[in-house]
């Protein structure tokens, strides 16, 4: 069951294009289409046998880049989760970095090859890797935001992580402590509905998760995530309250997840076709390109300038990743034991 409709616009923070530069928008739009097209290659590369996994952030893009154009991108403090290929690549990874990665090859920034695909990190833009168990990156993100404000630093910490997962109880903890510290610290909750195939109503018995913020002194804010423009808005508020000392916010962004849960899964087991036809037409991507166009802001010719400009380097990535060496057998221990 799709529950994204039962939510009216009214509940949701929703948006115009705002006041946001043609500039601004139009980024946003190519980070998302940047982010898709690497997306897709990922799927075609697994179905051919190339690389052995992948987790998709379809659907989520538009959530991923309002929030991250709202930040300092490689100097504020991102935690975040396997879900969130456009974050990253819009805060500095680049598609080679990402294909390094899922190719398993030597110069993978995240490990050297030696994680599993989607665990991303890249400490030189202040990018933390990606912690398997879910939700253990919620304190840790917690701590690098207590450490920054004790630093008398001015950067805040973004952790991302799936609704699902806000049940542990590391998500509590990390919350608490939030709470009490009043912490440079946002908690992003990329609202898809599904913790792989249990659907929201068998998780949590509220409608929203920003309804849990009251418990834990912290602000709590929902908003469209199929919307950049509605996303952006209210991340930006978010930040200017977490820089300036008011403290953390658990902000929700309600998604869709357009793909199973992993290249592992097969979603048609818990997911009908009709779930499918209305999770199509909540598509961000061609929803928020149509509106571009509405507006004047992006035209048909510029639309196909991005799209073969992000296939070239998608295609370089892809080409130069699948070429790369695998990383000497002795590195699989290297940063683990002393030798
Ligand atoms: C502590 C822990 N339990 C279980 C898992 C297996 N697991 C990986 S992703 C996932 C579902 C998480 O769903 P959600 O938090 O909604 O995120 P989504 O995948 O929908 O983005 C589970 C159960 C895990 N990685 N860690
Ligand atoms: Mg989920």
């Amino acid at each position: 069951m799709v529950m994204t409709l039962a939510l009216t616009a009214t509940e949701l923070s929703t948006s115009t294009l705002g006041d946001l530069s043609a500039d601004l928008l139009l980024d946003m739009y190519e980070a998302m289409l940047r982010a898709r097209r690497l997306d897709e290659r990922c799927w075609l590369l697994h179905r051919q046998g190339k690389i052995a996994f992948h987790i998709s952030g379809m659907g989520h893009e538009a959530a991923q880049i309002g929030i991250v154009f709202a930040l300092r991108r490689g100097d504020d403090h991102l935690l975040p989760y396997y879900r969130d290929l456009a974050m990253v690549l819009a805060f500095g990874m680049t598609p080679l970095d990402v294909m390094l990665g899922v190719f398993g090859k030597q110069g993978d920034p995240s490990s050297g090859g030696r994680q599993m695909p989607e665990h991303y990190s890249l400490r030189a833009k202040n990018i933390y890797s990606v912690s398997s168990p879910v939700a253990t990156q919620v304190p840790q993100a917690a701590g690098v935001a207590l450490a920054e404000k004790l630093k008398g630093g001015d950067r805040v910490a973004v952790t991302c992580l799936g609704e699902g997962s806000t049940n542990q109880g590391d998500f509590h903890e990390a919350l608490t402590w939030a709470g009490v510290h009043k912490l440079p610290l946002i908690v992003v909750v990329e609202n898809n509905e599904y913790a792989i195939s249990v659907p929201m109503e068998k998780q949590m018995a509220i409608p929203r998760v920003s309804d849990r913020a009251q418990a834990y002194g912290v602000r709590g804010v929902t908003v469209d995530g199929l919307d950049p423009v509605a996303t952006y808005l209210a991340m930006t508020e978010a930040v200017a309250q977490a820089r300036s000392g008011e403290g953390a916010t658990l902000f929700e962004a309600r998604v869709v997840r357009l793909t199973p849960h992993s290249s592992d899964d097969d979603d048609t087991a818990y997911r009908s076709k009709e779930d499918k036809v209305v999770l199509k037409a909540s598509d961000p991507l061609p929803k928020y390109r149509e509106r571009l166009l509405a507006a004047g802001v992006l035209t048909d010719q510029l639309d196909r300038e991005y799209d073969e400009r992000i296939m070239a380097e998608v295609n370089a990535a892809h080409q130069t990743a699948e070429l790369a060496p695998y990383p000497e057998v002795e590195w699989a221990a290297g940063p683990v034991y002393a030798s």
